[in-house]
């Protein structure tokens, strides 16, 4: 088997400190989209998750969102008990996950943060995420994404 990069290893990590043992699969031709991951993987775009950040009130929150449907920030906004929300900028996501845009998994993060989960990637028996870069990804069961992120679940799509 051939070695990770790095920030893949760390998403592996993360997962055996969770009790998960995760199989990362690489995709030369890149997994930066939920498009393209479910290109890649060869599944429906709504089973990709999509691992995007957001600031409310200045905290930096995880919407995990089905590849397929498009976050509604005042939906977020208010399932996060807050006022404002904008989406955050690569270099807070980088801060806050340590992760790159196109690579931000679901959970093994730099710094806590608390995460929402889209009800539509609850519809899936196998859904995919990005396993740290723009090329990994790995698959998980939904029931197994909701443990690993102790992500609340929450309807936060238009
Ligand atoms: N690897 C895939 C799926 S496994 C992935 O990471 N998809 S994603 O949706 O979670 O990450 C891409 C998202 O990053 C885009 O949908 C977009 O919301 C966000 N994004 C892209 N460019 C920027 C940018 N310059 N600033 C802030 N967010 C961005």
């Amino acid at each position: 088997m051939s070695e990770l990069p790095d920030s893949a290893q760390r998403v592996v990590d993360a997962a055996t400190d969770r009790g998960l043992t995760l199989t990362v699969v690489e995709y030369p031709d890149g997994t930066r989209t939920a498009v393209d991951a479910a290109a890649a993987v060869g599944c429906e775009v709504g089973q990709i998750v999509k691992s995007l950040i957001f600031s409310i009130d200045g905290e930096l929150v995880l919407a995990l969102t089905s590849g397929s449907n498009r976050v509604d920030t005042k939906a977020l906004t208010a399932a996060a008990g807050g006022q404002r929300c904008d989406k955050a900028d690569a270099n807070q996501v980088r801060e806050v996950t340590g992760y790159a845009i196109g690579g931000v998994p679901p959970f093994g993060h730099a710094n806590p943060v608390r995460s929402f989960l889209d009800p539509a990637l609850l519809e899936h028996g196998e859904i995919w995420a990005a396993a740290g870069t723009p090329r990994h990804v790995f698959a998980i069961t939904p029931a197994e994404l909701l443990a690993a992120t102790g992500a609340v679940e929450a309807t936060f799509t238009e």
